[in-house]
């Protein structure tokens, strides 16, 4: 049908190992906060650039845009480390765990994404980027600070588990009633960088 529009956005998947010692933190104090819903296992990743409702039949341009900034993007090491709370711990609406290496060179290329896309009528960010995972979403203001105590302890072997980002996936959200799906429509790879010395 002409006009359909698709909620996409682009981001970092993590690796495996990194997915189960997460899984098994959120398990551990996932009941810990009631009014918290917590983000599936399947579901963590580090996004890029949230790009919202874009129309379908406009796919393939943003797709070659999306390659062209990746191929001059460089791959780089990134590990995860740290918690905390959107705004704040003590009125959490987010928690999330940080990005301990990697955040600046994820930043230029959430930067780059940013500008280049807008070219293809995608909105541009009016908060500075702050690489994350977020692992829980809450309906209303909770204080987290002691859970998000506990949880840091229990996320210090991400230190020892740093990654390579060789590639960025193009993502499809769709929202249904026991929360979203992410559909990958494209993993898209990092190339040379802008000097061509990768
Ligand atoms: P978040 O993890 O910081 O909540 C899919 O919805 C992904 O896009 C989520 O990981 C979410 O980031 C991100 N995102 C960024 N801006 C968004 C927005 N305005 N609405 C929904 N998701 C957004």
């Amino acid at each position: 049908m002409s006009g359909d529009r698709l909620r996409l956005f682009l981001a970092v998947d993590i690796p495996e190992e990194t997915r189960r010692l997460l899984a098994a933190a959120l398990e551990r104090y996932g009941g810990e906060i009631p009014e918290a819903r917590w983000v599936k296992a399947e579901n963590l990743h580090i996004t890029l650039k949230f790009i919202g409702g874009y129309e379908e039949e406009k796919l393939e341009r943003l797709s070659n845009e999306i390659r062209k900034t990746a191929a001059l993007s460089a791959p780089f090491r990134a590990a995860l480390g740290g918690c905390g709370g959107f705004p704040s711990p003590r009125k959490a609406r987010v928690l999330w765990v940080g990005m301990r290496g990697g955040q600046e060179e994820a930043a230029g290329l959430a930067g780059k994404l940013d500008a280049r896309l807008e070219k293809v009528g995608v909105k541009r960010e009016d908060r500075p980027f702050k690489g994350h995972l977020t692992v829980a979403r809450l309906r209303r203001p909770a204080d987290c600070s002691s859970l998000l105590g506990m949880m840091e302890g229990e996320l210090e072997p991400l230190a020892e588990m740093p990654f390579e980002v060789r590639e960025i996936t193009f993502y499809r959200s769709i929202l249904g009633p026991g929360g979203p799906t992410y559909v990958p429509l494209e993993k898209i790879a990092l190339g040379e960088g802008e000097d061509g010395k990768g």
